[in-house]
């Protein structure tokens, strides 16, 4: 519906608000909530690190008795379940707050239309779908995993102004700078899930964690495809396993019948040994990882490489946002080719914009999910 500029102004801070905690309430969502009181905030909440206590009794309880009969902004649609926090719907009516705006509807089954349903009985006012667009996007990841059970998907590609990603047996190369790098740190602290294939955390030895000042220990998983358990027991991701938890992602087990196999035992029992997770699943099939990682409470993941690893996501139709990175640098001979540029972005992906960040050049991408 559309929103009064009240509404629309009051909404987007309570979006703001609920960004904040992005990627760190799995599997709950992190949503906003404001209190408005003729027309002053005089409460604010969000989703706690770790999904509780919920973003309205937190914003409630700093309203106290200046709730009653004023507004709450919420992003999400105010949950009915007895979960392991009381439902929101019924601190927002014992409160006595006159009207609800929200903006999304929660799909979870527990609570789909029922949140509303128990407000409007109370005699509370309901708006519903109030910058919808917005506050889907905020809440992609939570929404991707409860209506497609599957990780809302994000695509990063760093790539130089002659279209490479990196130069062959060079390892890692600075192609973005300092201003990009730390943006890039930001979004992984957002995310659930980082992804690598195994040809880049041979050749880069990754260590794909959060390490600016403020986000350390907000790293997320690591995954690395890696069908034959080729990743050295030497690499970084295997030396902090046990700091930052890695996934591999490797073939079925093959079966016994000669040495390659229990070659690949022997790997998987040193990987086991080391903290590392063996997952078995095709890596080749994310119709088949992507529902598995959902299940495990996976709900964002961010493929940062490399080219075959972006191209198996693309070409399955599995990316929701791709984020094109160019810096100013020149690789050529013996450079690896971007496997995207701005000319062959996929059908259905809208430009949502051209950003300046230092000296290199983001271009972003969504899809409608
Ligand atoms: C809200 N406000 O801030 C959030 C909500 O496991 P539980 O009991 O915490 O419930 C998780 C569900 O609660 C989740 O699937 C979603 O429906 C809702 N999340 N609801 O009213 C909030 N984070
Ligand atoms: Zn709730």
């Amino acid at each position: 519906m559309s929103a009064s500029p009240d509404d629309a102004h009051f909404m987007q801070e309570a979006i703001r608000l609920g960004l904040l905690h992005l990627g760190q309430t799995s599997t709950n969502p992190s949503v906003g909530c404001i209190i408005v009181r003729e027309g002053e905030i005089v409460g604010r909440g969000v989703t706690a690190i770790g999904g509780r206590p919920h973003a309205e009794p937190q914003a409630l309880a700093e309203a106290g008795d200046l709730a009653r009969g004023a507004t709450a902004y919420v992003t999400l649609e105010p949950c009915s379940h007895h979960g392991k926090t009381p439902p929101c719907a019924e601190a927002l009516i014992a409160y006595g707050v006159g009207r609800v705006v929200i903006s999304v509807t929660d799909p979870d089954a527990r609570v789909s239309g029922r949140g509303i349903a128990m407000l409007r009985d109370a005699g509370i006012e309901v708006d519903a779908g109030i910058l919808e667009k917005e506050g889907k996007r905020s809440l992609a990841a939570y929404l991707m995993r409860q209506t497609k059970h599957r990780p809302y998907v994000i695509l990063k590609l760093a790539v130089s102004a002659d279209g490479m990603i990196g130069r062959r047996g060079e390892g890692q190369i600075a192609i973005t700078g300092p201003a990009a790098r730390a943006e890039v740190m930001k979004l992984r602290a957002q995310t659930d899930a980082i992804l690598v294939g195994i040809g880049t955390a041979i050749a880069d030895d990754p260590l794909l964690t959060v390490r600016s000042l403020g986000l350390e220990g907000q790293s997320p998983i690591r995954i690395v495809l890696d069908e034959k358990l080729s990743l050295p027991l030497s690499s970084r991701l295997v030396e902090t396993a046990r700091d930052v938890p890695v996934m591999v992602v490797a073939a079925e087990p093959p079966h016994f019948d000669n040495s390659d196999d229990a070659e690949f035992l022997a790997r998987r029992a040193a990987l086991d040994a080391a903290g590392v997770e063996v997952v078995q699943c095709n890596p080749y099939r994310p119709d088949e990882l992507l529902p598995a990682l959902a299940s495990r409470g996976i709900s964002s993941l961010l493929v940062e490489g490399g080219a075959k690893t972006a191209r198996l996501f693309l070409d399955g139709g599995y990316v929701d946002r791709i984020l094109l990175y160019q810096g100013p640098g020149i690789i050529g001979d013996g450079g690896i080719e971007t496997p995207l540029d701005r000319t062959d972005i996929p059908s259905g992906f809208i430009h949502m914009g051209t950003f300046i960040v230092g000296d290199d050049r983001l271009d972003e991408y969504e899809r409608d999910v």
